[in-house]
């Protein structure tokens, strides 16, 4: 069939809007429309050539939500017409990963996925004679794209795409991170580094946790109404800070934080999550994505003495198990996602959210179809 997507060609340049082939499901896949999808700064990363596991030309995306419209053989776990959401981080319950119960990341396709391919190694994308990338086995920045059964979530129907299409990267990454990778309790004090799309959904994790104080750093000042919004305390604009930001950090917090979350992707940020921490407990969870040949530092000392070093990719959340309970309680009004929401467009102007993004203007962008 064709369908209309965003293909991006080369490192650095704008996407194109265009008319691309898709070839139809094989055995254990299924065919999606996708309805609406987030923009998220991972697909800006990659765009402009950091990401050392970037290719082209492909067609971006991994923040999506649509129905499915089409099955290949056996496939027994969703239906046509099932409402889904898009798993860049897949479920299969039966590898080594899975099966341990220690950790989301399955790994039942991640070396295709990570080659841009699907499981057999082929693509279901084409322009002529060549061929097109997936992404982060989604490409959710196309109006229908093909995925194994495992990276799709069913979830329920009267749940709004525009609005849950963001459960599918920045909702479950910066709530789960806070329940499910570092478990913040009642009481704790939570320092995070980065109030955007990622951010402000730590700050909204750690309120349903029962934080104490939750401390939020950004250098833009109008990210704050937002976040306080959303369960921040106390938020701190590190060009206003007279001296150590680590150092005002750790007063702030009484001797430390319990749990700190970098959610830049900034080698220096991560260094000053980790000694922000409380001597003896303090957990620093590093969210945010690091371009190509960064490297991360800090005196052995700070862990001898009782700081944990973590990370977390798509919140610990496991995909199909986890995504329809954060679908629920968006629609019980536990969680916000309308607000974070702040900007619509159709596919054909799908460049303009890295403007907006670039510019500081936008927590999220939704493309809809
Ligand atoms: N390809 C990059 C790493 C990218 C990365 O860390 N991705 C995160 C998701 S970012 C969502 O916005 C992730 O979950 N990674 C787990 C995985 O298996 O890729 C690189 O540095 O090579
Ligand atoms: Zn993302």
């Amino acid at each position: 069939m064709k369908t209309r997507a965003a293909v991006a060609y080369e490192a650095g340049k704008p996407l194109v809007v265009e008319d691309v082939e898709l070839d139809g499901p094989k055995a254990g896949e299924v065919l999606v429309e996708i309805k609406a999808t987030g923009v998220c700064h991972t697909d800006e990363f990659t765009r402009s050539g950091a990401d050392p596991e970037g290719l082209f030309p492909v067609i971006f995306g991994h923040e999506g939500a649509g129905v499915v419209v089409d099955i290949g053989p056996g496939v027994t776990s969703v239906a046509k017409g099932d409402h889904v959401i898009l798993l860049y981080t897949p479920e299969c319950r039966s590898c080594k990963s899975c099966l341990s119960r220690k950790t989301n990341l399955c790994t039942a396709i991640r070396a295709t996925q990570g080659r841009g391919l699907m499981p057999d190694g082929t693509s279901r994308f084409s322009i002529g004679k060549t061929k097109i990338h997936h992404y982060m086995g989604c490409s959710t920045f196309a109006h229908h794209t093909v995925l194994p059964e495992i990276a799709v979530a069913k979830i329920r129907k009267d749940a709004p795409f525009d609005k849950v299409c963001y459960i599918g990267c920045g909702v479950t990454t910066g709530i789960g991170a806070v329940i499910y990778t570092a478990k913040v309790e009642p009481g704790a004090n939570v320092v995070v580094f980065g109030l955007g799309g990622i951010g402000l959904n730590v700050v909204q994790g750690a309120r349903m946790a029962g934080a104490d104080k939750i401390i939020g750093i950004d250098l833009n000042p109008e990210r704050e109404a937002l976040a306080r919004k959303l369960g921040l305390t106390h938020f701190v604009d590190p060009k206003r800070v007279s001296g150590d930001l680590v150092a005002h950090l750790v007063e702030l917090t009484g001797g430390g934080a319990d749990y700190s979350f970098e959610c830049v992707g900034n080698v220096t940020l991560m260094r000053q999550a980790l000694e922000c921490c409380h001597r003896g407990w303090g957990v620093s969870v590093i969210i945010g994505v690091a371009g190509a040949g960064q490297e991360i530092g800090t005196r052995p000392f700070q862990l001898v003495t009782g700081r944990v070093w973590k990370g977390s990719a798509f919140g610990g959340a496991r995909g199909r198990t986890d995504v329809p309970k954060i679908v629920d309680w968006y629609m019980d009004g536990k969680i916000d996602i309308d607000s974070l929401i702040t900007h619509k467009l159709p596919l054909e102007r799908i460049n303009e959210s890295f403007d907006l993004m670039h510019e500081g203007k936008s927590i999220r962008t939704v493309i809809e179809f």
